[in-house]
């Protein structure tokens, strides 16, 4: 079994970065494991969708570049969203290019991620660079992390095992600024008692996407679904990315509550409680 059987309320108090501590913390306040991935592109539907989800979410991902009409206003709106519902911000840019080139697109550019997000990810392709650079954005801003794609959810991707490893010794090598990977499994070694706070057997969180509740089983584009059952209590998963399964769903909040509670019984069946 590669999962850790810790509860998210252990992981907060041990955890050295205080991203991670807060995204646990939140995760145990409102008993959710949710990210709602809100791939939506007009700013407004997602602001609306946002106010009515939050209440259910530890996290809300982004792809701020698919938005139609962006204003800088919309980042204060979310900003605001995230502290009435206590959620935190997770930009998916899949950031991929050399260090030099990648502290522009973080820093920079009209979106600004490093400023108002807490949470952002990367390829590392181009080698540990990537990771310098982003990390060195984040010098004078509030606390920011970083998780690695380590795993892909797409049918035919090319991160093999060999890259996936690579991806694991390059977060262990800088867990001052990396909490976690999106995986579709737990790809570090397990955890459990032997987990510390950082270096080789740091605590890593698993942030999964490809999640659906039976019913779904990919699209016409390759993505590939596992069910939350699966993906916390076999794959050792901690968080469940959803997108369209709640933002296409007529009854997003009903939607909502079925992903929490299914989350939050498949987790407390994995810490045995
Ligand atoms: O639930 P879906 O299929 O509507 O959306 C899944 C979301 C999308 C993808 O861009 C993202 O998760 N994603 C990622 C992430 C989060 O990095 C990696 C991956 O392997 N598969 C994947 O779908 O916003």
């Amino acid at each position: 079994m590669n999962f850790n059987s810790s509860s998210y309320e252990e992981r907060a108090a041990k955890h050295p970065h205080p991203v991670a501590r807060s995204l646990f913390e939140i995760m145990v306040s409102k008993k959710t494991n949710l990210c709602l991935s809100v791939d939506l592109t007009s700013s407004q539907e997602i602001l609306a969708l946002t106010d009515k989800l939050g209440p259910y979410i530890c996290l809300l991902k982004t792809h701020v570049d698919i938005i139609e009409d962006f204003d800088p206003d919309f980042i204060s709106k979310l900003s605001e969203l995230s502290l009435k519902h206590n959620f935190l911000i997770f930009e998916d840019r899949k950031f991929a290019d050399i260090g030099s080139t990648v502290i522009k697109q973080y820093g920079g550019g009209i979106y600004k991620i490093a400023e108002w997000v807490h949470i952002t990810n990367c390829h590392v392709l181009p080698g540990p660079g990537i990771v310098d650079g982003l990390k060195s954005v984040t010098r004078d801003l509030p606390p920011r992390a970083l998780l690695i794609l380590a795993e892909m959810s797409s049918k035919g991707n090319l991160l093999t095992d060999e890259y996936t490893k690579t991806a694991v010794e390059i977060a262990k090598n800088n867990t001052d600024f990396v909490i976690g990977f999106i995986a579709q499994h737990r790809v570090s070694e397990p955890s459990n008692d032997k987990t510390t706070a950082s270096g080789s057997n740091a605590d890593f969180i698993i942030m999964t996407p490809g999640v659906s509740l039976p019913g779904r089983d990919g699209d016409s584009f390759g993505q590939q679904y596992t069910n939350p059952e699966t993906a916390i209590c076999v794959n050792g998963t901690d968080v469940l990315i959803v997108g369209r399964d709640l933002f296409t769903n007529p009854d997003p909040v009903s939607r909502a509550k079925e992903y929490v509670s299914t989350g939050w019984n498949a987790y407390l069946k994995r810490i045995n409680k």
